[in-house]
């Protein structure tokens, strides 16, 4: 059975969160002002040949000067909850040393605005912008990063904890390692794998230092997705053979139980261990670090965009993004796809959090992404995005089911409130309900917009 494709109405828990959520670097603008310092992404996005077109974040959808307006349009859409990033760069401008009070002040004005629409703000500190002084002392490669991460997170919560009652840490400190150190396809552009198994360890630290520093309700969100084989992903009830049980089992470990594990129970999997000693050693896990790392956390963020699929195929050198995935294949199913080429697969989300609250039942579970990019028409003054609004529909009523089948999951996050900088892509890919046109600035209800603001009035889909 395909539950999430059932057009039946479902109705979601009483208290079920909804909301939205942006990036600081995808959506901010003003790279220089208000002694905001450099970032590793705007270095990046300014040398040329790393994002398409030469696209840079100087402008992005100018919300540090729109922010008013961009509440307006939140508190129209009736969203409980807006997800946003703080800048480490505006706050610490090199990275350690002094605070920047004006960088503060905008995070000061934002929730004070969100707070008078009736919207709760959830905030994450670190959306992979690091200041651009750290990178050039070794960047997450370097232990130190870590504890500089720690005194950045006291200096946010000390002003803005007051009115800010949910924090998370990090955002995928997958993509931020694996993409930033490993393939290079992401900021800082750097390609070690022994640098991208140290950027993960000292990103997990960070996060526990940080954890340390925060009170209320904390999360750490990661890219999680179920890792199946071709069949699997279609049929659930296959049955694997050995080898290809075992490519499985060596890619969930590297994408989804290297963060979850050692965040929640103290502990990298065994066979992230083993693979970590041939790329560079583990001389960079010191005594006591994942006691560090294990801080009690209240929720699990998940962005979810599709499973991984994988296949045992002998003699295949590994993926540049998984070191360790000698003999692995990254196959493509022959479904429909996003403008992303990102398979369109609402299932992987029931079973993912099915699958997370049994092994994880001491967490509570939050969608904090979930989204699409099409390519958008725009006709007249309206955007009929009704392939957006499909996927929508399909994996919120995957999640239904997965409630349904036990899964405490707590709310629904879109990704995203606004088109904004889709990093090595840049503006070419539109995941926003909301379309901005970069011209003029000015934002268009996407029907998508229209469609989830009845979702949040109904509490359910009809
Ligand atoms: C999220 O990342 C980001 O948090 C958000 O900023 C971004 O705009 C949004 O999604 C849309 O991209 O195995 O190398 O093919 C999503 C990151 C992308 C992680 C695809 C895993 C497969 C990487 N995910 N992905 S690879």
């Amino acid at each position: 059975t395909e539950p999430s494709t059932q057009a039946r109405s479902v109705v979601f828990p009483d208290g079920f969160i909804w909301g939205a959520a942006t990036a600081s670097y995808q959506i901010e603008g003003a790279a220089r002002e208000d002694g905001r310092g450099p970032s590793i992404w705007d270095t990046f996005s300014r040398t040329p040949g790393r994002v398409t077109d030469g696209h840079t974040g100087d402008v992005a959808c100018d919300h540090y000067h729109r922010y008013r307006e961009d509440v307006g349009l939140m508190a129209g859409l009736g969203l409980g909850v807006y997800r946003f990033s703080t800048a480490w760069p505006r706050i610490v401008p090199d990275g350690s040393g002094p605070v920047n009070p004006r960088g503060l002040d905008f995070y000061d004005k934002l929730v004070d605005e969100l707070l008078g629409a009736g919207i709760t703000p959830y905030v994450t500190l670190y959306h992979w912008d690091l200041p651009q002084n750290l990178e050039d002392r070794g960047g997450w490669a370097n232990r130190d990063t870590a504890y500089r991460f720690g005194d950045y997170a006291r200096a946010v919560h000390a002003r803005l904890g007051d009115r800010v009652r949910t924090w998370t840490t990090l955002n995928e400190p997958w993509v931020a390692a694996f993409l930033g150190y490993c393939s290079g396809v992401h900021a800082p552009g750097r390609k070690s794998e022994a640098d991208a198994f140290k950027a993960t360890h000292h990103l997990l630290l960070a996060h526990g230092l940080a954890a340390q520093e925060l009170t209320g309700e904390l999360a750490l969100t990661l890219n999680l997705a179920p890792v199946v084989t071709p069949a699997q992903a279609l049929d659930p009830t296959v049955v694997l053979s050995d080898v290809d049980q075992e490519a499985v089992n060596r890619i969930d470990a590297l994408l989804n139980r290297q963060f979850i594990d050692p965040a929640l129970r103290g502990a990298y999997p065994p066979e992230v261990l083993e693979i970590a000693e041939r790329h560079g050693g583990l001389g960079h896990i010191k005594d006591g670090d994942l006691e560090i790392i294990n801080q009690p956390i209240d929720l699990l963020g998940i962005n979810y965009y599709n499973p991984c699929i994988v296949e045992a195929a002998p003699g295949t050198p590994a993926n540049v993004a998984y070191p360790g995935s000698e003999g692995i294949g990254f196959a493509s199913l022959d479904v429909p796809s996003t403008a992303m080429g990102w398979p369109i697969i609402p299932s992987g989300l029931s079973s993912l959090l099915v699958r997370l609250s049994q092994d994880y039942p001491e967490v509570g579970l939050i969608v904090t992404e979930n989204g699409a990019a099409f390519d958008d028409v725009v006709v007249g003054d309206r955007v009929p995005d009704t392939d957006r609004v499909a996927y929508l529909d399909g994996h919120l009523r995957a999640a239904h089911a997965a409630i349904e089948a036990g899964a405490d999951l707590r709310g629904y996050l879109v990704w995203s409130l606004l088109d904004n900088f889709e990093w090595a892509e840049g503006y070419h890919l539109r995941f926003g309900i909301v379309r901005v046109d970069y011209g003029t600035q000015r934002r268009v209800l996407k029907d998508s917009a229209l469609w989830y603001r009845g979702v949040i009035q109904r509490n359910g889909i009809d």
